[in-house]
């Protein structure tokens, strides 16, 4: 029996998940024949229902599943994009808020700042350090809406990639100040060290991941602009937190992001 695909449906049931900070059964044990294009347009219409409701701007884009054993953990050999909006953006001196979320967990991440458009199928890696003004250290909070944090792809996609918050430090640095395939980091919560880690994780390095973007764009007549911020893909392992806990990632050259919460 074929099952009809009711995007809205889908769309509205992860819109309400989130708003009421509940764990809800994956899209995919209803429909399991939902598609990785479905699952991409089921995002495009969630960010529009959160652009119009709540006031909220598009930002940027993350990248997800960059890392080789994030990708075979879920049997897949590609990475996936979200979006960022304004009020995903959480600040290093305000702890965020533990009841708002389901069960979150944090990942350390090299943020990318345009200072030029980055579009077409034609694009390379220089083509991405040439339009990036600024790199920053960031965490980025993801907390699927599924239970347990069971998904399969197209689950994860439709809930624009598990994306909840992202925090960036506070220094930014010209990308032609340092190698950037190259950069280590220490992942620590409440000062014991919990992953360790490096720019290298990130599909070999955080430019490649972004040239995989800008194309997967280009597929469907979208890209980057000047003034987006483009999260690179996670360079460990994501660790989970708990009201009081303070989390702190520290990277080379680029210095520490800090993220606290209640
Ligand atoms: O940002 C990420 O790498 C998350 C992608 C989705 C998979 C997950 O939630 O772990
Ligand atoms: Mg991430």
């Amino acid at each position: 029996m074929t099952v009809q695909i009711n995007q809205q449906k889908m769309v509205d049931y992860l819109y309400e998940a989130e708003r009421d900070v509940k764990e809800v059964i994956k899209l995919t044990d209803d429909y399991p024949q939902l598609t990785i294009q479905e699952a991409y347009r089921i995002q495009d219409a969630l960010l529009a229902r959160k652009l119009e409701e709540n006031g909220t701007k598009q930002v940027g884009v993350k990248l997800g599943l960059t890392s080789k054993a994030k990708q075979q953990m879920m049997g897949v050999n590609e990475a996936i994009y979200g979006y960022l909006h304004s009020d995903m953006l959480a600040l290093e001196w305000e702890a965020i808020e533990f009841s708002q979320l389901i069960h979150p967990k944090v990942e350390p991440e090299i943020a990318f700042f345009l200072g030029e458009d980055l579009v077409g199928e034609a694009v390379t890696e220089a083509d991405v350090v040439k339009a990036t003004k600024y790199v920053a250290p960031a965490l980025e909070v993801i907390d699927s809406r599924y239970k347990d944090f069971r998904f399969t792809l197209a689950d994860v996609i439709a809930d624009n990639c598990s994306s909840a918050k992202f925090i960036v430090g506070s220094k930014w640095v010209s990308p032609h100040m340092l190698d950037l395939g190259q950069i280590g980091m220490v992942l620590s919560k409440n000062s014991a060290v919990e992953q360790t880690g490096s720019s290298a994780a990130v599909l070999g390095h955080p430019a490649t991941a972004i040239v995989w973007a800008v194309k997967e764009l280009a597929k469907v007549g979208k890209g980057f602009k000047k003034g987006d911020i483009i999260l690179s893909g996670a360079m460990s392992e994501a660790i989970s937190f708990q009201p009081g806990d303070t989390v702190v990632a520290d990277f080379d050259v680029l210095g520490s992001v800090t993220l606290s919460c209640n």
